[in-house]
């Protein structure tokens, strides 16, 4: 490396070494009051205190206790949030309260030493819940295809916040962003496809970012207020999840350049990663109101979601392409042959697979097949050899092979990059790609190489670029970039000729890989529609906004990891000890002595993680709001065992604050209660005892794999639900089938809004019979029927043929895939609604069929 580039390398590092979460001060928008973990005496508090508290100066403040300057209700609520383990990684909003005659927001969060509360005006009257609830669903049900999402994204947010420019601001493998959706004012110049280089935004910045979710600058042109200690020699406050943090001087000065004053940043983070942001700008000063803010939030929630599982379903596609295109490729080939000349016969459909102009089998260093155009022998050796260390754990993939100057090399032919793919553990064997030059022109958001450093404190750093002129880079000498789907099929290819090796396997392998892709096609059939209905369940029972964002965004996070255990899975068998830890992680640190596991080896049948995360998720969040997880002295006993042939599960809290059972049946509730029995033929059970709340789960054999053989255990007395069915008949009865329990709900509650007083639900046929028939049998029998066409493992033409025989009108409700369902010839005329179903569509469908 020259003197230059390397002056670069450590300006760039030293951009990256600048403490931007201990700055010292705050933006003047809020204000911070940090106190002791015990929250009795202040610490820290911001110079402009006063103008919140109507207070003295600030010295007067440090030292005294936290009830001296703010009410008792808001310490109370503060002690509370503080026994959440969710205040140690995040900014909790507590809502709006009355400080010295003004409205402010208040949220808090906790250092290792510290708890940190900021003030913050509001700004506008609170907005209405419903309205808000309605903006989000209505995003929900555009989630579809993420680049329309992002468009649509953009423009919508624009609209709403006023802001002169909205973008989506997507990461590359390398750090270098991309704007990819924007929306802007029309005197504002277009950033829309250009790109920006990774030191615009340094590491440290990104892993805040993603932490905190949403970053503000209200101003940049407003001074920092100080942020004062009570120990001046007490190490700075780490503000890195204060939204007033002051945002370093380098970044103002690259906004100054920009001619930006304010900005709003929200991570979009996908599957752990940062994916990318929503860049909000704006050439005066502007701040969003905390109601915006957390809706804001909850969006990248969803996105990421959405996308994730967009990713998954590629991913799968790529995987099936591959499968059975190698399927083919071996299959046309004789298996007693060595596999070695199987291979070198397909490399023409593999160099097709990989988008390539020519393959080499390589063997201790030289040729033993070769197909296309490829790169002299000596060279191909060259590059096999050089590559050697990096491909025992990896693939290799180069866009430019001469920038590898490897001296024996004299020249690359007509290839300018590869892939490089080892194929066999125990001998040297490799397949290398090769691709020829494709040129290509890149537009940046200003020229990147222009790199100017500055000496400062820290050594020398860089200095954000002066122009943001759109720059034209010509690439040269370099082919297309293996993307993630090149690298994808490669693995799969290795995978498939390792298998090649044992014949026997071929079969086991096809089959597996179909049941994966079925399985997949089932999970992610239902899940739109299942994020539809948590957020609308959610919404009923909530008191306010940021107690539906809130939950809301926590439900599908669990669902999110619940959809990461699926994807990718399908047949593997997911331990319940590590569903467990997962979900309660904040308690299970080694001095924390309250919650104990105790349990066998076993695993969930992927399908079933879904319905026990979110169920577990909510004895979690109940246990830590007003259970056993809320206080230290607080026990939390889990046990599971075999029982009558499936798994019995018991929750137990005690020791913690006396229970009261809930007035209101809510969501979370339900969703304990019903769905492992409803949609798993399983048991449930939750009571309030005044000691601790209890909850049992019994889980049929079929969904549990025991890892190791099992001493049956000792059977405790569980108590049986029952079941009730309301004899009340006034308008009419309705039969619901449907397979998934929250979807179920959905439809009782649009069913309850037509009128139907009597509403019954039935997860498969045997259950939808008996019911019909004690209907038939009392002489009450159902008005009409809703029948979900494709159950977990049946179909639900059994079920519609009882309803014609009985002459009671139906209607079938397909999912997104059930065009190929053969429906018998007496069936195929019935009336059929698409999901998500709406109350309209159902509405007109049922005037068809009966009176309303
Ligand atoms: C932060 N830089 C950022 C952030 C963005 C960008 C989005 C997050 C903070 C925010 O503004 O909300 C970059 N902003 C962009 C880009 C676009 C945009 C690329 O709108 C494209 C349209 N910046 C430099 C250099 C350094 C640097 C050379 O250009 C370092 C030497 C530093 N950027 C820097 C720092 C932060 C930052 C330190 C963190 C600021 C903070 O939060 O304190």
């Amino acid at each position: 490396m020259n003197d230059l580039a390397s002056l670069h390398q450590l300006a760039l590092s030293n951009c990256s070494k600048e403490p931007i979460h201990i700055p010292g001060a705050i933006q003047s928008f809020g204000a911070v009051i940090a106190a002791d973990d015990a929250l009795e005496c202040i610490t820290h508090v911001s110079e402009n205190i006063r103008l919140f508290l109507h207070a003295p100066a600030p010295d007067d403040i440090l030292g005294q206790p936290l009830e001296a300057v703010l009410t008792g209700e808001l310490v109370h609520d503060l002690r509370n949030v503080c026994g959440l383990p969710s205040v140690l990684s995040q900014c909790e909003r507590l809502g709006s309260y009355d400080v010295c005659g003004q409205s402010v927001e208040v949220s808090v969060y906790r250092t290792s030493t510290r708890v940190v509360i900021e003030l913050e005006r509001c700004l506008a009257a609170r907005s209405r819940t419903s309205a808000s609830v309605i903006q989000v669903k209505a995003m929900i049900e555009q989630l579809d295809n993420p680049s329309e999402i992002l468009s649509m994204a953009v423009q919508e947010l624009r609209n709403r916040t006023g802001c002169d420019r909205v973008m989506a601001y997507r990461f590359a493998a390398d750090g270098a962003g991309e704007v990819v959706a924007e929306a802007r004012s029309n005197d504002m110049e277009p950033f829309l496809g250009l790109r920006y280089p990774a030191s615009d935004i340094p590491d440290q910045a990104k892993a805040l970012a993603q932490k905190t979710t949403i970053r503000v600058i209200e101003d940049v042109s407003s001074p920092a207020v100080l942020v004062l200690a009570l120990d001046p020699a007490e190490p700075q406050l780490d503000l890195s999840l204060a939204l007033t943090r002051r945002p370093s001087p380098i970044h103002i000065e690259y906004l100054n350049n920009m001619g930006v004053a304010a900005t709003t940043t929200v991570a979009i983070t996908v599957s752990g990663k940062l994916w990318g942001l929503f860049a909000f700008h704006h050439r005066q000063s502007k701040l969003l109101s905390a109601d915006f803010r957390s809706m804001l939030a909850l969006f990248s929630q969803l996105f990421s979601l959405r996308f994730q599982q967009v990713l998954a379903e590629e991913q799968f596609h790529d995987r099936k392409r591959t499968a059975s295109s190698l399927y083919h490729i071996v299959s046309s080939q004789s298996l007693d042959t060595d596999w070695k000349l199987t291979v070198a016969a397909a490399l023409p459909q593999l160099c097709q697979l990989l988008l390539a102009q020519g393959a080499a089998i390589v063997q201790n260093g030289s040729i033993l097949e070769a197909y296309g155009s490829i790169p002299t022998p000596a060279s191909v050796s060259a590059l096999v050899a050089h590559s050697q260390g990096p491909l025992e754990t990896d693939i290799v993939t180069l866009e430019s092979l001469a920038e590898l100057a490897l001296p024996e090399v004299a020249g690359w032919g007509e290839c300018a990059g590869a892939l490089l793919l080892s194929l066999t553990a125990d001998e040297p064997l490799y397949l290398v790609f090769f691709r020829g030059e494709v040129a290509r022109e890149i537009l940046w958001g200003g020229n990147p190489e222009k790199k100017e450093i500055q000496y400062g404190a820290f050594g020398p750093r860089l200095v954000p670029r002066a122009s943001f002129e759109a720059y034209k880079e010509m690439v040269e000498g370099r082919c297309t970039p293996w993307n993630r789907h090149n690298v994808a099929t490669a693995l799969e290819i290795r995978t498939e000729l390792f298998r090649l090796s044992e014949s026997r396997m071929q079969l086991f392998q096809q089959r597996q890989q179909n049941l994966l892709i079925s399985e997949l096609n089932h999970r992610v059939r239902n899940i739109l529609a299942l994020i539809r209905s948590i957020a609308r369940q959610t919404g009923e029972s909530a008191d306010s906004l940021t107690d539906y964002t809130q939950s809301l965004e926590r439900r599908i996070v669990a669902l999110a990891t619940a959809h990461d255990f699926g994807s990718g899975h399908a047949l593997e068998w997911p331990a319940i000890r590590r569903l467990l830890t997962i979900e309660l992680q904040p308690y299970l640190a080694e001095a924390d002595p309250r919650v104990t596991l105790i349990g066998p080896d076993v695993g969930f049948k992927a399908s079933f993680v879904p319905t026990f995360v979110l169920v577990l998720h909510e004895l979690v969040s109940n246990a830590a709001k007003y259970g056993s997880l809320s206080v230290m002295s607080g026990r939390l006993t889990v046990r599971w065992f075999v029982q009558a042939g499936g798994l019995s599960f018991q929750w137990k809290e005690s020791n913690g604050p006396t229970v009261v059972a809930p007035q209101r049946r809510g969501f979370g509730r339900d969703l304990i209660e019903r769905s492992i029995a409803y949609e798993f033929e399983g048991e449930s059970t939750l009571s309030f005892d005044a000691d601790g709340v209890c909850a049992t789960f019994w889980i049929p054999s079929s969904l549990v794999r025991w890892k190791k053989p099992l001493l049956v255990e000792p059977v405790p007395d569980m108590p049986r639900s029952v079941e009730t069915v309301p004899a009340k008949q006034v308008l009419g009865s309705v039969l619901v089938v449907e397979d998934n329990m929250l979807l179920a709900m959905e439809m009782e509650r649009c069913l309850q809004q037509l009128g139907f007083e009597q509403i019954d639900a039935a997860p498969n046929v045997a259950r939808a019979i008996a019911l019909i028939e004690k209907m038939q049998t009392q002489q009450t029998p159902y008005r009409v029927g809703i029948l979900d066409i494709e159950l977990k493992k049946e179909t639900s033409f059994e079920i519609a043929i009882a309803l014609q025989t009985h002459k009671i009108p139906f209607v079938f409700v397909t999912g997104y895939d059930s065009k190929h369902l053969e429906v018998p010839a007496s069936l195929k005329d019935m009336p059929r609604l698409q999901k998500p179903i709406d109350l309209v569509a159902l509405e007109k469908v049922f005037q068809t069929l009966i009176d309303l």
